[in-house]
């Protein structure tokens, strides 16, 4: 049941994390405007299953996955990937740094750089008291009696504010139904 209940606890974690970034934000993929890309990426917290979007105007601008030395030197002759539609769509699937640059030549020198850094340890925890507030979660969630509550729904409502708030309810209906 240990197995059972840490794959639930991920699939949530995994879950509540796909998280969509648009690189630049409202700029976007540009050497217009002086975008310090490093600085916006410094305030993302990526993980696994986020999603990074490149929007660009694909007259002026490319994307282009690169090696750590060829970021440092911007170096576009080998590439690992190019995305060129204007509105690429990139899915995090690893650990580690991703790196990104606009392969068109002078752009990475002006800054059209960025360094997607998954981090192997969240910096930030799941909060999932957050989408609950703390009131719910303490004064109407009535606590089960230990005859009809399992381990696993004890060890869930504690793990997770959303999952405990449903179960919460359903306890709650099973209580006023049996009492
Ligand atoms: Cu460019």
């Amino acid at each position: 049941m240990g197995v059972v209940l840490f794959m639930v606890m991920m699939a949530v974690a995994q879950v509540s994390h796909a998280d969509v970034y648009k690189v630049g934000d409202s700029a976007g993929w540009t050497t217009l405007g002086n975008i310090d890309y490093r600085k916006w990426a410094a305030t993302k917290n990526f993980q696994i299953g986020d999603t990074i979007v490149f929007e660009y105007n694909a007259k002026f601008h490319n994307v282009m996955r690169v090696t750590h030395a060829m970021y440092k030197s911007c170096n576009a002759s080998s590439p690992i990937s190019t995305f060129t539609t204007g509105n690429d769509s990139i899915h995090i699937t690893n650990h580690g740094h991703h790196f990104f640059f606009c392969g068109v030549p002078g752009h990475c020198e002006a800054g059209q750089k960025v360094d997607i850094n998954v981090l192997r340890v969240s910096v930030e925890a799941p909060t999932p008291s957050a989408l609950v507030s703390p009131t719910v979660q303490a004064s109407h969630v009535p606590a089960p009696s230990p005859s009809n509550a399992s381990p696993l729904i004890i060890a869930l409502r504690g793990a997770f504010g959303v999952m405990s708030f449903t179960i919460g309810i359903l306890s709650l209906a099973f209580y006023s139904y049996f009492n």
